[in-house]
């Protein structure tokens, strides 16, 4: 009975950590490889997609066509693993006290990032955020049923400023095996477990 105890709780973990579920919620971006297609740079001043995901709300990625609001602007990440996704988070704001002014954009996941898949359109707007709950103007979407993708796109196709955000997070976990592969190998596991105790038991008896 002992044994059998053990292989149940055995399963328990195991199926718990194939499902990911025993890790706390983390920011997946938070310094992946990014690419744009093009960035803000003269001089010292520079503003890479890189900013994007760095963790600092007081970096921001802004396309080249700084100042004007041509479009599409767009940058992406490699979260350098498959996930399902549940959150993402939007830290829109400019320094410069522009209230009103907006980013109209997408948001895409891809597999292979080739091809992708449009998962959420919205409308940032710049806010005055001083000495507000929500100083980085922080927009939550939250995906039920969950997104599954390896790259994240945040793409500006239109609205009143240039393509700009200060970070860009990601929350969900690694997708799991499919059921039926852990399974497998659990029952495997299971086998070659009672076998040895078997076998074990012969040798003392
Ligand atoms: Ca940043």
């Amino acid at each position: 009975m002992r044994y059998y105890r053990k292989s149940v709780l055995l399963v328990i973990i195991f199926m718990f950590l194939a499902c990911g579920k025993l890790f706390a919620a983390e920011n997946v971006a938070l310094n992946k490889p990014t690419t744009d297609n093009g960035h803000y740079s003269s001089g010292s001043v520079s503003y890479p997609s890189s900013n994007g995901v760095d963790g600092d709300y007081d970096t921001h990625w802004s396309w080249y066509a700084h100042g004007s609001t041509s479009n599409p602007g767009w940058f992406r990440v490699d979260l350098e693993n498959t996930y399902s996704i549940d959150q993402i988070n939007l830290s829109y704001s400019h320094d410069a006290g522009n209230v009103g002014l907006t980013n109209i954009y997408n948001l895409y996941t891809s597999l292979d990032d080739v091809t992708w898949e449009l998962i959420h359109s919205g409308t940032l707007v710049e806010q005055n955020t001083l000495g507000t709950s929500n100083p980085d103007n922080i927009t939550s979407i939250l995906f039920d049923p969950f997104e599954v993708g390896r790259f994240v796109k945040y793409e500006v196709v239109g609205g009143t400023h240039w393509a700009g955000l200060k970070e860009l997070e990601v929350y969900g976990t690694v997708t799991p095996e499919p059921v039926s592969s852990v399974l497998f190998f659990l029952g495997g596991a299971t086998m070659v477990y009672h076998r040895r105790k078997k076998k074990y038991n012969k040798k003392i008896t």
